[in-house]
């Protein structure tokens, strides 16, 4: 299996390329099979022949393959749950199926699954951040939250990097007001992108951070809050009290999940918990430029069913990457 994140950056650049070729290719391939396929028609239709032609596919047909995909998706670190469910679904559709004699199994079962993949993520659907934020009411409200260390702060400071180059005003609301340098690393974000900042009290009230950002921005007709909250995992009973206060008092637009790709399976764990604390509505996926294999997208979007809208690919910010279902199940399998 490929190594879905590896030169994650070289390969979004050359995606497009790839794209074209493939799209020209396509239409050439499918012609060339109906062409076969009207002609075997011709020839004798649904007659005793078919028998020659076609078989059924039994299970034996594609265990042996089946078990190869279970290594492949397992050692990518899509959880055990996830990838028994994807290819209980994949026996289901493949065994009973009439093929060609002359088909290749093994790129059919590949293809089967690529292709139930996409359609998964079809069903998720994509979110258009810009898209939302134009037609949503003002001032649009975001709030990111996470366990420690997952990527919150930087991710919001490459958001307020790509609203501003959108056109769109943002102020920022440091809602940490629990780890020691949080507010002063913000500040200097916001100073280098040049974006206001509403700071708290360390130990102070977060949720009135989130609630004087927010009316600064109906004040100064400003488009976007985006709120940073502390790190918090399931054992800071406090912190999670916090983070309900949080949303409570900003009510906001859009809840980003920050999950961290190096966290591997324990991001299911981290996605659960704060599913159950607050919810959330879509999802960010951090440090998919290390050397990481990216099963992570794969089993959160087939747990929660949330889009998955960036993907940050370095520190710097720009680094952050729409999430390309397509290009990801390509490079997965
Ligand atoms: N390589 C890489 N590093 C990242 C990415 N996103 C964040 N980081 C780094 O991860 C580290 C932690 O990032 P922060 O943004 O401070 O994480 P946080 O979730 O706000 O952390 P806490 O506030 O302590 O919970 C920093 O060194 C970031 O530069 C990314 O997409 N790629
Ligand atoms: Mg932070």
């Amino acid at each position: 299996m490929k190594r879905a994140f590896s030169n994650f950056v070289d390969k979004i650049s050359s995606r497009e390329e790839s794209k074209e070729e493939s799209k020209e290719e396509k239409p050439a391939q499918v012609e060339l099979s109906q062409q076969k396929e009207s002609r075997q028609e011709q020839g004798g239709g649904k007659g005793i022949f078919d028998v020659f032609r076609y078989k059924t596919i039994k299970e034996d047909d594609i265990n042996d393959l089946i078990d190869e995909l279970r290594m492949e998706l397992l050692e990518s670190d899509v959880s055990y749950e996830v990838t028994q469910r994807i290819l209980d679904e994949l026996k289901k559709e493949l065994i009973g199926k009439k093929v060609r004699r002359s088909e290749d199994i093994k790129e059919l079962v590949r293809d089967t699954l690529k292709k139930s993949l996409n359609e998964q993520f079809s069903k998720i659907g994509t979110f258009d951040l810009l898209e939302n934020i134009k037609k949503s009411q003002r001032p649009y409200v975001i709030a990111f939250f996470g366990i420690n260390g997952v990527g919150k702060t930087t991710t919001i400071a490459k958001i307020a990097y790509m609203l501003k180059n959108s056109g769109f005003s943002v102020v920022i609301a440091a809602a940490d007001t629990f780890r020691a340098a949080a507010q002063e690393q913000l500040s200097i974000h916001a100073q280098k992108l040049e974006v206001p900042i509403v700071r708290g009290k360390y130990g102070g009230d977060p949720a009135s951070v989130a609630y004087d950002a927010i009316s600064l921005a109906k004040k100064k007709m400003i488009d976007v809050v985006l709120i940073d909250t502390a790190g918090r995992m399931h054992t800071d009973a406090n912190l999670v009290d916090e983070l309900r206060k949080i949303i409570r008092v900003a009510k906001p637009n859009l809840k980003i999940l920050v999950l961290d790709a190096l966290t591997g399976n324990d991001a299911l764990e981290q996605a659960r918990y704060f599913e159950s604390s607050v919810g959330f509505d879509a999802i960010v996926i951090t440090k998919a430029d290390a050397d990481v294999k990216g099963g992570v997208i794969l089993t959160v979007s087939y747990e929660f069913s949330k889009p998955i809208i960036f993907v940050g690919v370095g520190q710097e910010y720009d680094k952050l990457v729409k999430f390309d279902p397509n290009w990801y199940v390509n490079n997965l399998l």
